[in-house]
């Protein structure tokens, strides 16, 4: 998602409590304009009259100007990522140093109202509570803050441009992050995997080493000057309850998840071992992150062919027929059709000149996929490197439910155009995924032959669980890691300890080989020298499926979760779009319990929708030991 800007939500404030008088008429007679008239006292009531106005017109102002300095940020960050220079990546860094210094004077100069906040309208006070979360804030001092700005372009910039330089067929070739992926994906040669794996870390993780050391006291000290301890506070503050009670919500999920995580764990590390034998890959312990056919250890899809559970069974891969059959544009469009067959409107004209499909020839750009509304007035675009396969066509989906909670939500004061929190606008694309069933994929003329018995449902689910369960502890892990960072719990030269140790702990995977204090391998993942919160998308796994089964309901679906399509369904399509059209005007809580009927995150749909493979998994793995 558009990742200049994220907007969370305050537990209400408190402030003094209000007079329970009824306030007296306005004094008559009094002018202020007339130089013999003495001025009056000013009634508390009519005081805080004037404050109200005062806030009113301050939040007016406020999205006014914030409007202003944010299409800037956007306009110059688009330009960067899309084609990175020194030009862009300067302008970049301005515009983002201007808005988050907007920022911070404004929520500096909102302090006056909290003690009338209890009496201001609903929309006056969730907007005032809202700036506190709407960015990260500036330093006071301006050259700090320009420094901070100027550190998250660099970072971003670096990332950009990283490159895993490896030697394949005797020549020495220097792989972006979607090359080297491919490795990572197709080869089965260890070698080779750990080559470009230990490579891509350590340029890229070192690279940015420095500048993220730099760049937590600036935006510890952004985060104190407008009221937290520190940007883990701020990042955790912002979920409409207290900060605590959140990280204790995350861990309660966690714990609903973890014994089908670890069933999927236990099952995929014998099929590694099998595949490599003991001496790449134990039989027990942690599995290897380079063997896990992604860079981060993150998804496992690409080893589902070696995972099968029922080889032979009728394919639910799409990927061939993608790549026979459809280009990059093709795949947005076929996207597009199941949002628009929901009653959901097409995307303006605007997205497809304005977006990037391909990786810019000649150019320098960030390849990690993100979804923007530049101007915040519909003006949708993506910005990917599609691949043509079908992981890369969920991404696309995932890319798509971020523009149409831009274009259902455009028209709400800026500080409203954002998800019920940052869950919410990561799941909204997913949540349309887990409606491409084998039957849906039939339908569209992506697959030939739909089996519907036991086993290839369980095909099915392992293929689903690859990406949606394996993801689980990952989904947390970043930011327990940051949370720790920021808060100083853990000090820079045990930092890549540290985020080993957490990733051992709840994901059970390690580095291919031992790692130094002076690798910084979690600057080697977008989000961190983006400065993206990650926990979102944790939630948005959570949340998905919660969507998925009120959708379902509405659509009059009855069997298993899991055959569960809405394509073409105008009652579940409306109910969404309703979701959509919220924006974070109100608490999440109100918002989930409108399409749900419950006000709390809950992970009983995730794993009624997983049951099946859950059994299977516990039957496999029986006599094995499962811990790592
Ligand atoms: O970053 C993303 C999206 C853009 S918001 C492609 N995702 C996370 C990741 O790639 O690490 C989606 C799933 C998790
Ligand atoms: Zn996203």
């Amino acid at each position: 998602m558009r990742k200049t800007l994220f907007v969370l939500a305050l537990a209400a404030c408190g402030g003094p409590k209000a007079p329970d008088t009824i306030p007296a008429p306005p004094p008559s007679g009094g002018n202020a304009e007339d130089p013999i008239a003495k001025p009056l006292p000013m009634p508390a009531q009519s005081s805080d009259e004037a404050l109200i106005a005062e806030a009113k017109q301050f939040v007016a102002d406020t999205d006014k100007e914030y409007r202003r300095v944010a299409v800037a940020a956007s306009l110059a960050a688009w330009a960067n990522e899309t084609d990175i220079t020194p030009a862009h990546e300067d302008a970049a860094a301005k515009t983002a140093a201007d808005q988050s210094k907007f920022l911070t004077k404004a929520i500096k100069a909102a302090r006056k109202f909290e003690p009338i906040l209890a009496k201001l309208d609903a929309s006056t006070r969730r907007q005032l509570e809202l700036l506190r979360f709407a960015g990260q804030p500036a330093p006071d001092d301006p050259a700090q803050a320009d420094q901070l700005a100027k550190i998250g372009a660099e970072m971003s910039s670096i990332y950009g441009k990283g490159k895993a330089c490896v030697k394949r067929a005797g020549k020495e070739e220097c792989l972006g992050i979607d090359d080297a992926s491919k490795v990572l994906q197709k080869s089965r040669k260890p070698d080779e995997l750990l080559a470009v794996w230990t490579n891509w870390h350590d340029s890229v993780g070192r690279a940015e080493k420095d500048l993220f050391g730099k760049f937590v006291p600036l935006a510890n000290a952004g985060a104190k000057g407008v009221g937290f301890k520190d940007v883990s506070d701020m990042w955790k503050s912002g979920y409409d309850m207290p900060g605590d009670a959140f990280e204790a919500e995350t861990d309660r999920l966690w714990g609903q998840m973890k014994p089908l995580y670890d069933q999927l764990h236990c099952y995929t590390r014998r099929k590694i071992n099998k595949m490599y034998g003991e001496k790449v890959q134990p039989k027990l312990g942690a599995i290897k992150a380079h063997l896990t056919g992604n860079m981060w250890a993150q998804s496992w899809t690409w080893l589902y062919k070696e995972l099968e559970p029922y080889p032979g069974q009728a394919s639910i891969d799409v990927t061939p027929t993608i790549a026979k059959t459809l280009d990059s544009k093709k795949m947005v469009k076929f996207a597009e059709a199941f949002y628009t067959s929901l009653g959901m409107p097409e995307l303006p004209a605007t997205f497809w000149e304005r977006s990037m499909f391909d990786k810019p020839v000649g150019k320098e750009a960030v390849c990690h996929a993100s979804a923007w509304d530049v101007t915040f007035a519909n003006d949708l675009r993506i910005k990917m490197c599609i691949q043509k396969t079908q992981e890369e066509l969920e991404v696309v989906h995932h890319e798509l439910g971020h523009n149409y909670y831009f274009a259902a939500y455009y028209t709400l004061p800026m500080l409203f155009q954002n998800g019920a929190n940052d869950g919410f606008h990561e799941a909204i694309g997913d949540t349309i995924t887990l409606s491409m069933t084998p039957a849906y994929y039939k339908e569209r003329g992506l697959l030939k032959d739909v089996a519907k018995n036991e086993k290839a449902t369980i095909n099915q689910q392992m293929q689903s669980a690859l990406e949606r369960i394996a993801f689980l502890p990952f989904g947390l892990v970043i930011d327990k890691w940051r949370w720790d960072v920021y808060s100083g719990k853990v000090t820079p030269d045990k930092y890549n300890e540290h985020w080993w140790n957490l990733r051992a702990k709840y994901q059970g995977v390690v580095p291919p080989a031992p790692r130094a204090a002076t690798d910084f391998d979690p600057g080697a993942k977008y989000h961190v020298p983006a400065n993206v919160a990650y926990t979102r998308y944790f939630l948005a796994r959570v949340l998905q499926f919660q969507f998925h089964r009120a959708l379902c309901k509405k659509a009059g679906h009855t069997g298993p979760l899991h055959e569960c399509s809405i394509f073409k369904n105008k009652e579940a399509g409306a109910a969404f779009w309703k979701t959509l059209q919220a924006g974070a005007s109100k608490p999440w809580q109100e918002t989930l319990f409108e399409l749900t009927g419950s006000r709390d995150m809950d992970a009983t749909a995730i794993l009624e929708y997983f049951a099946p493979l859950k059994t299977w998994l516990e039957q496999q793995n029986k006599g094995q030991v499962c811990t790592w």
